[in-house]
């Protein structure tokens, strides 16, 4: 059977990249020095796309490979695709939803509890060797606190079970109320100024761009502390720095960043923030179960078989 021409926009792991080259001919637009080049020698021939939860696909790029059919996104969230422009020109998406929930959760959850009982700060204390000069200080408990989640999906349910686990309340606030006992807060500054750990659990893309601002951080108070495991495009990175320095709010437990894989200086300064290099999904398991559903997909695809995990 003759190879599919590919364009991979991300760098991908090499158990996705075998069976990839094992169907298709892929051309590395990541890697490649001369996109443009790379574009006017394979760009007519290109039928598919892959690429990452975290990368982009803009508009005049597709416009170049007049034979695109499929994209497929390594990761659930797909704000980086055009999607209405591909439903225009009859451009499939996927993506890989399910398999990561369970993990990005437990990250969400860890990062609660590293910020919480500053369990970074106190492993370095350790390695200081600190303790032998006394104990690390007291942190703060989470039985009892309130969680307000910002995006009650898939993950924010799965995040919602586990700080539950922990002793704490659960509310949410998203574009509709659901059918769950979770109380529904219309107001995000509302569900902020309720909340000890303010939650983002919600799509990026234009429509949550800098959802979360100066004044959802003030409501959100000196109390309170901000996760982020969706995309770094929906905190304003810069209102954040500012409350993380000044004490408007206790702390921020962040995998993901406006600007990925650069995080800012002042960031990585502020001491009450817990900063991971976008790792949400990242274990074996679940990237491999990803890397599963990328295959399939475009075996689907390109045999003429209904998608797995349509996005459009
Ligand atoms: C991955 C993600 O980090 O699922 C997403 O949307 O951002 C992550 O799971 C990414 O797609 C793998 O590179």
């Amino acid at each position: 059977m003759e190879k599919i021409p590919m364009l991979v926009l991300a760098p991908l792991p090499d158990f996705l990249m075998a069976p990839l080259h094992a169907a298709h001919v892929c051309h590395d637009y990541f890697h490649a020095e001369d996109k443009n080049a790379l574009l006017s020698e394979v760009g007519t021939e290109i039928r598919g796309i892959v690429m990452a939860g975290g990368s982009v696909s803009p508009v005049p790029l597709l416009e170049r490979l007049p034979k695109l059919e499929i994209i497929s996104v390594f990761g659930v969230g797909y704000d980086g695709v055009p999607v209405d422009w591909c439903q225009g020109h009859g451009i499939r998406v996927t993506n890989t939803p399910d398999v990561l929930t369970e993990d990005v959760a437990d990250t969400a959850s860890a990062l609660v509890l590293m910020t919480s009982r500053r369990l970074i700060a106190a492993n370095r204390f350790l390695h200081a060797e600190a303790w032998t000069r006394g104990p690390f200080p007291l942190a703060h408990a989470l039985r009892g606190k309130r969680a307000g989640i910002v995006g009650l999906g898939r993950i924010g349910k799965a995040i919602a079970q586990r700080l539950e686990a922990h002793g704490m309340s659960v509310a949410y606030h998203g574009r509709a109320r659901q059918a769950v006992a979770w109380e529904y807060f219309e107001s995000l500054i509302e569900l902020a100024e309720m909340a000890d750990f303010l939650i983002v659990a919600c799509p990026g893309g234009a429509a949550t761009k800098h959802l979360i601002n100066a004044a959802v951080l003030t409501a959100l108070g000196a109390k309170g502390t901000l996760i982020n495991i969706a995309r770094g495009s929906v905190v304003d990175e810069t209102a954040l720095i500012a409350a993380l320095q000044s004490g408007i709010i206790r702390g921020a437990g962040l995998d993901v960043f406006e600007n990925e894989p650069q995080v800012p200086e002042a960031l990585m300064q502020c001491e009450n923030a817990v900063l991971l290099p976008h790792l949400g999904s990242g274990t074996h398991e679940t990237r491999h179960e990803m890397a599963r559903l990328v295959v399939e997909n475009l075996a689907a695809h390109f045999s003429g078989k209904p998608l797995l995990t349509p996005v459009c």
